[in-house]
């Protein structure tokens, strides 16, 4: 590159110290990823240039042909990955593309169910300061006070009792596998529209490691960052009835142009996504979290539900007498990277909170698999013995240096 680097290199400093924190720096946080070469370069292409209000054949603008290919390719291939009849690509993120399933479900004032942020769930649920809290009479559902699991004859008393006409499902904190089946049967019931979030494990569900909403759901939306190892940006897939609808409140209901070149970058992570090796990438983040936890567990930290079906578990840190903010501090300055989560009835705020969410898709996409994770179970536990020790932190930084530099990232990148 160079160019950037020669008209501003403050920023280009900025780049080149995020490529290195990446590069040398262990990221557990469950909601990254690292994305490939071609879809960084579809990322930073040209068709961040255009303007594209409409969709393929129905634009605003002139001089969509291009992008028009771009958007179908992305279009057919989310339908083909995930087995559905029809695709919205053009959410720019999971909160854009749940909005407008509320929109295409309810009116403003009408009741909605959704998880609890707290008990694993999403802002963009129902939380009281998100739209989705704000513009609708929200009931939240949380997970059962022993077994922290979702509990679905409560959802169902819930839904009886309040009849509302959207249930959002799907969670951001929650390591067990989610029955979207009983879910839809529980909206059919009482008359609802089942709109499932599989953001997180949007990857899982493309290769059948967990089971798929798509037959059950009105609407099923997606981030495509996450497991899915694709640009930032949302997904709404839905069959042919809730299509119009959707359509309508994308754009212009929600939304104005398209990101184009995200949507590019969408269908070359769609591509990639089809191939067998993404199942084989989508079974390795499986076991490493197996790995991770057993490992976690055997240093004694306590997991939520006492382990992971997923990508990612939840510690919580009570019984080490730690809470989520300090153990993710102590962990930054040894060189890796969580985030401070709340754990089901946890008495901390979402400030402090009493635990971390760890997951595994960034550290498998560099190559890490179940050794590297007893190693990194080993380094918690230093951690959380010693939090505030710049000794401590300093020694594994080294050794976190040293095990990354033996998986690199991204040959050659630089500004
Ligand atoms: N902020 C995302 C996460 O970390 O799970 C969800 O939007």
């Amino acid at each position: 590159m160079g160019i950037l680097r020669d008209f501003d290199p403050e920023i280009a400093d900025a780049i080149r110290n995020e490529i290195n924190r990446q590069a040398y720096g262990i990221e557990l946080i469950a909601s990254e990823n690292f994305v490939s070469r071609p879809v960084l370069e579809a990322m930073g292409s040209v068709m961040t240039n255009k303007y594209a209000e409409g969709y393929p054949g129905r634009r605003y603008y002139g001089g969509c042909e291009f992008v028009d290919d771009a958007e179908r390719l992305a279009r057919d291939r989310a339908k083909e990955l995930f087995g559905a009849e029809r695709a919205n690509v053009q959410p720019h993120s999971g909160t854009q593309a749940n909005m407008a399933a509320f929109f295409a479900c309810c009116e403003t004032g009408d009741t909605v169910m959704g998880q609890a942020l707290a008990h694993g769930g999403h802002l963009s649920h129902g939380h009281p300061v998100n739209f989705s809290g704000r513009f609708y009479n929200v009931v939240q559902y949380e997970v059962h006070p022993e077994t922290h699991r979702l509990d679905y004859n409560k959802i169902r008393e819930l839904a009886k009792e309040n009849q509302p006409t959207m249930i959002m499902c799907g969670a951001s904190a929650y390591p067990r596998t989610i029955d979207f089946e009983t879910l839809g049967g529980i909206a059919d019931e009482v008359g609802a529209k089942l709109v499932a979030d599989i953001a997180h494990i949007a990857g899982l569900v493309a290769v059948g490691l967990h089971p798929s909403p798509i037959s059950h759901a009105y609407y099923t939306t997606t981030t495509t960052h996450k497991t899915l190892r694709g640009p930032r940006g949302g997904l709404i897939l839905t069959h042919k009835k809730g299509y119009k609808t959707l359509q309508k409140n994308v754009f212009p209901g929600i939304q104005g142009g398209p990101l184009m070149h995200v949507i590019a970058a969408k269908a070359v992570a769609f591509k990639e996504a089809l191939r067998p090796e993404f199942k084989e990438y989508q079974q390795r983040i499986l076991d490493n979290a197996q790995a991770l936890a057993a490992a976690l567990q055997n240093e004694g930290f306590k997991l939520v539900t006492d382990g992971t079906d997923n990508h990612l578990m939840l510690i919580d840190l009570r019984s080490k007498k730690l809470t989520g903010k300090d153990f993710e501090e102590a962990l930054e300055r040894a060189g890796i990277t969580v985030n401070k989560n709340t754990v089901p009835f946890d008495p901390e705020s979402p400030f402090v909170t009493s635990g971390v969410r760890v997951g595994t898709p960034a550290v498998t996409t560099r190559g890490f698999g179940p050794e590297e994770m007893k190693i990194i179970a080993g380094w918690f536990s230093r951690v959380a013995e010693a939090p505030t020790s710049e000794d401590v932190a300093e020694t594994i930084k080294s050794e976190v240096k040293e095990l990354c530099a033996r998986f690199p990232l991204y040959d050659k990148l630089d500004v």
